[in-house]
């Protein structure tokens, strides 16, 4: 737990945000500034500064947070949806503490 950090203060519960599933490693909560109807952020409860260093450092809760976003994705009814994660500030990256979009409710194009 970083104090300076966002993330960490909204898994402590000092921030508040939309919390939509959580599990023993992981916290989903809804995007400040969503992008689309379903945009929800799925986060590790441990400090890492990105998708890269948390595969490093605790490969098991990598994974979990592809279970959690596919838990969302079903609660939220999606038929299809996006998974991105943002790693490094050239990628658009600006928390950083791990994090993995989950993007749905509308159809896309693809790259944008
Ligand atoms: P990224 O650009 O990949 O680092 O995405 C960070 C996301 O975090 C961005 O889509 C907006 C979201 N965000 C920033 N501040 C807050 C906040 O205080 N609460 C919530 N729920 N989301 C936030």
């Amino acid at each position: 737990m970083s104090t300076d950090c966002l993330f960490c203060r909204i898994v402590a519960g000092d921030v508040p945000a939309t919390v939509v599933h959580e599990t023993p490693t992981t916290l989903a909560f809804r995007d400040i500034n969503p992008v689309a109807p379903t945009h929800v952020l799925v986060v590790p409860r441990s400090h890492y500064e990105n998708a890269a260093a948390l595969a490093a450092g605790e490969p098991a809760t990598a994974a979990d947070l592809l279970t959690s976003a596919r838990a969302v994705a079903e609660a939220e009814g999606l038929d299809g949806y996006r998974l991105v994660f943002n790693t490094g500030a050239d990628a658009g990256q600006t928390v950083f503490h791990a994090h993995l979009h989950v993007i749905g409710g509308t159809t896309m194009g693809w790259p944008a």
